[in-house]
């Protein structure tokens, strides 16, 4: 159903994907909820100090499963999957307290942080009296153990924290979280650099993952797993899959799951709304993942908390983000509405018989942005204030699925707001 085009597609065809999607949502019986401004966004866990909590729960998946995870929560949070967004300045010294719940030690390590100290010393590998290698970093020992991780940010962008025990088997099943590395005196830059500067009302993650539950399985019920049987089936954004990307921040009823995926933008405007979204991609998963916005490119502007730019600017523009294991892509995001489509300009199709077309729940009833049109008696409609929906999902499209159940999985919606926003 869903036909791929890889140009920037005319807004008729923007909209008749999202009607083709929408569809194809619709029969999933578990629709998403409209989104409210406070409840889409990157949801910051504000430092510089921190409290990490392991333990087990579960998650649900767009196929109905319930899967047993471990995760990272801030304090004595209930369990979540992944853990929160660790949001500090460059130059804060940050402290992390891991406390550990699970029946087997963990430990976390701060890949691009530098000079990390575990309870006061220089971490690093831990190996047995024998030289076995027993993990990347000091360990909380099982069952209410503690280790105190402390780092200088020194450099700004967007890194992972996760598992540095049994790392096959301990990241999958859930003990990673992203940290934001905000540059000195510039939030709402990407880096110190005022080219990555971004509007901070449109700020985003996707932090992406995979899950085997098969892996699942074997941890709940205390049997031995060899990775070499490691099969994923389910790929989440923020720890969701499509649908559920779509439902806010801290929906009811995804509660070891809080975080939305769903990206919400603006038109350009060089008054109203002159600055881009940024997203940040990262990845915690064993293979690339091809992620895109759907006819849509990103400015790439950082890598693993590098800026591109040395004597010139070195940002690009990229259609397919292969967000590779372990990466982070900074990125920033800016919709275009080139041909200005409205009810006085109007698209120049032939549009079908209502009677001959299919609505979707997030479809306005019109294809103009900002306007709200007739849909037949007894359609449901989330659209609010006819804003567009548009696919954005990684283009494996096995990874689109939830063990089989298609259009599911790591992919989410851009919702493109009116200019004059949305009430
Ligand atoms: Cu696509």
């Amino acid at each position: 159903m869903l036909k791929h085009s890889h140009f920037r597609p005319h807004k008729v065809l923007t909209t008749l994907f999202a009607l083709a999607l929408i569809l194809s949502l619709s029969v999933g019986g578990k629709s998403a909820q409209a989104q409210a401004p406070a409840s889409d966004g990157m949801v910051c866990t504000y430092g510089p100090s921190f409290s990490l909590t392991s333990q087990t729960g579960y998650v649900g998946t767009p196929d109905g499963n319930v899967v047993f995870m471990w995760g990272l929560s801030s304090g004595s949070d209930p369990f979540q999957y992944p853990g929160p967004v660790l949001c500090v300045n460059e130059g804060d010294t940050v402290t992390v307290v891991l406390h550990n719940t699970l029946n087997r030690a963990t430990s976390l390590v701060f890949p691009g942080q530098e000079n990390v100290l575990a309870d006061g010393e220089p971490d690093g590998p831990v190996f047995s009296v024998g030289g076995t290698l027993l993990s990347m970093a000091k360990q909380a020992s099982a069952g209410g153990g503690s280790v105190t991780y402390s780092f200088v940010a020194t450099r700004p962008g967007t890194f992972l924290y996760y598992s540095g025990t049994e790392t096959d088997i301990q990241v999958p099943m859930g003990l990673f979280g992203a940290i934001v590395v905000r540059p000195a005196g510039h939030p709402d830059w990407l880096y110190g650099d005022p080219k990555t500067a971004f509007n901070p009302n449109r700020e985003y993650i996707a932090l992406f993952s995979e899950v085997d539950p098969m892996l699942s399985a074997a941890m709940e019920q205390n049997r031995p797993f060899s990775a070499r049987n490691y099969h994923p089936r389910y790929w989440f954004i923020n720890g969701r899959g499509l649908p559920d990307t779509l439902a806010p921040n801290y929906a009811s009823w995804l509660p070891g799951q809080p975080y939305g995926a769903l990206v919400r933008i603006t038109p350009w405007h060089e008054t109203l709304n002159p600055l881009p979204a940024a997203v940040r991609y990262l990845s915690v998963g064993t293979i690339d993942y091809p992620f895109h916005p759907h006819g849509n490119n990103v400015r790439v502007v950082g890598r693993d908390g590098n800026l591109l730019a040395g004597s010139v600017d070195l940002a690009y523009d990229k259609y397919s983000i292969p967000v590779g294991p372990g990466q982070a892509w900074d990125t920033l995001f800016t919709w275009h509405d080139p041909e200005a489509y409205s009810a006085g300009n109007p698209v120049p199709v032939t549009f079908a018989n209502i009677l001959d077309m299919f609505f979707g729940t997030f479809y306005s009833g019109s294809p103009y942005l900002g306007t709200q049109g007739p849909v037949p008696v007894g359609t449901t409609i989330q659209n609010q204030c006819g804003e567009y929906y548009h696919i954005a999902h990684n283009h494996a499209l096995y990874q689109l699925t939830s063990w089989g159940a298609v259009m599911t999985g790591m992919g989410t919606y851009t919702r493109i707001d009116p200019p004059e926003g949305c009430p």
